[in-house]
């Protein structure tokens, strides 16, 4: 039997707020306490003049307004109530504090992303329910007490691979509001490959007309118009999450090969490839074409993405020689500078000479040879970035077990626990922390297909993955943690995401 108000599902009894303690991720501070505030017909959401919060404060209203069925006006007169405030100090650009009682609940921040993360947190206190689009019953009561949160890491990442199979803007912003509710505030999206490459490129327009005209399987592929470009960025931003565009080089090309048969050192274009394997494209380093190509791509890609970052791939350039690869990074990377951006590469990059503030990505194995993982470390120790992406840990594509009907388990299989339990502070060895830019969870999409197939791979690991870039080491606890996560579940339902019922996780009862 459960002690009277705690579920071992993790669930909060009907009429009973959740507790403070439940929130994914884990926040800094939690001190439980007071009355409870409920939300009714007569809450007002009341923000101060700043565009943020106001725009905070519709954010919140569009989700409790349906399920609710409050009117819910948002207004900078009066007190009480939902409130909204800029100007706190000291908690950083994405922090806040959110402090809740009988006569309201009031979420300060220093800055607008910190407001919108805090109206994070507010949801996960509300019933599941609230997610609903349709008129629920409520009470909406949100426990009293005091929550003070600021992230671990400034990178909290996932990567979907539009490439292998093409995903449609609408997918594409389901994908990014799932990752708000987790406080994730990156999304990389890998855009070309040799299956597909998916970005209008204005100079080359046989990119994405005809290298972006298929994927894995052989459907028909597509791209993103240079609008629809920009409407991702713009919804992502709205939402504080950043999109790091990647376009992979020298390998991974053969849609870029295959629509332009001049950038190949033979001059004759390969055929359009539909299969699954890696490592067999490049582009032809010692051609001045290439680099041609190269200013023309990254120079139309940077105007168009304001975010800091553009990643450059470098993975698998098993067509590549070595000589050839340093050469090629060598030239590439300052193009990414002309162009105001910074370079991520994935972490071969290390085995090249990394620019300077360069962020590398790291997708090793816990088996990785100690030679490799030292090359990365030492380039970490030398300035260069790191972010964590290790694919026997945080690969959403692996299966989670034999069973898994999607997917694929070369980094073999990875569960729940598997993905949550290690701490990117200490994962590399001899790499300072001050180097660990954060997390971030790539999905390739070999085998995925549809949205539905995105969200059965990424819950329930994706919130570990942004617990592990939010919280901080002292909170690490997977008894703890799969009893949060399982309460996610009924909020998953209401959002219409389907997920594995993982072994090992208290799910409630369907
Ligand atoms: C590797 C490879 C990708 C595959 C993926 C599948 C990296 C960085 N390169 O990860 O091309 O799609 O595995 O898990």
């Amino acid at each position: 039997m459960a002690a009277a108000g705690i579920s071992l599902t993790g669930a909060a009894p009907a009429g009973t707020a959740t507790p403070m303690s439940r929130v994914v991720p884990a926040p800094a501070s939690v001190q439980p306490g007071g009355s409870p505030y409920r939300i009714t017909d007569s809450t007002r959401i009341r923000v101060d003049g700043s565009r943020g919060a106001r725009e905070a404060g519709e954010y919140l209203a569009d989700i409790l307004r349906p399920s609710t069925g409050y009117r819910l006006p948002v207004t900078t007169r009066g007190d009480g109530g939902l409130q909204l405030r800029l100007g706190a100090k000291g908690l950083g650009a994405e922090g806040y504090r959110l402090t809740g009682g009988s006569s309201g609940v009031t979420i300060t921040a220093s800055g607008p992303a910190g407001l919108f993360h805090g109206v994070q947190t507010l949801r996960q206190l509300l019933p599941p329910a609230v997610e609903m689009d349709s008129v629920q019953p409520g009470p909406w009561l949100v426990a009293g007490g005091r929550i003070e949160d600021s992230p671990r890491y400034g990178w909290r990442g996932a990567m979907l691979d539009v490439s292998r199979h093409f995903f449609t803007v609408g997918q594409v912003k389901r994908y990014v509001d799932q990752l708000a509710l987790y406080k994730l505030n990156k999304l990389h999206l890998h855009l070309s490959d040799d299956q597909g490459w998916r970005i209008a490129i204005d100079s080359w327009p046989r990119l994405a007309t005809y290298g972006g005209s298929t994927q894995v399987g052989g459907g028909t592929g597509g791209f993103y118009t240079k609008a629809d470009y920009r409407e991702i960025v713009r919804y992502a931003a709205s939402r504080y999450v950043e999109i790091v565009p990647e376009i992979d080089m020298p390998g991974h090309t053969n849609a870029a090969l295959a629509s332009y048969a001049d950038l190949n050192c033979d001059g004759v274009a390969p055929p359009l490839y539909t299969g699954t394997d890696v490592g067999f494209s490049s582009l032809c380093v010692p051609k001045d074409l290439t680099y041609d190509f190269v200013d023309d791509v990254i120079r139309e890609l940077a105007a168009i993405t304001p975010g800091r970052y553009l990643h450059i791939g470098g993975d698998e350039a098993h067509s590549t020689s070595h000589e050839e690869y340093v050469a090629f990074m060598d030239r590439v990377q300052p193009v990414v500078a002309k162009y105001g951006k910074t370079v991520v590469g994935w972490h071969q990059l290390t085995a090249a000479t990394p620019a300077k503030g360069a962020v590398a990505q790291y997708w090793g194995l816990d088996s990785t040879g100690a030679e490799e993982k030292e090359r990365v470390a030492a380039a970490a120790r030398g300035g260069t970035g790191v972010v964590l992406s290790p694919a026997d840990r945080v690969y959403l594509d692996m299966k989670y077990d034999r069973d898994t009907p999607l997917g694929l388990d070369w980094a073999g299989y990875v569960d729940v626990r598997r993905s949550y339990d290690w701490d990117p502070g200490t994962y590399l060895p001899g790499a300072p922390s001050s180097a660990i830019r954060g997390v971030e969870a790539p999905l390739w999409s070999e085998t995925i297909v549809t949205s539905a197939d995105i969200e059965y791979m990424a819950f329930p690991r994706l919130p570990g993955v942004a617990e592990l870039g939010w919280s901080s080491a002292s909170t690490h606890d997977w008894e703890d943690y799969r009893v949060r996560l399982a309460a996610q579940a009924e909020r998953w339902e209401a959002l219409g995401i389907g997920y594995f019922r993982a072994p090992h996780v208290p799910w409630p009862a369907r």
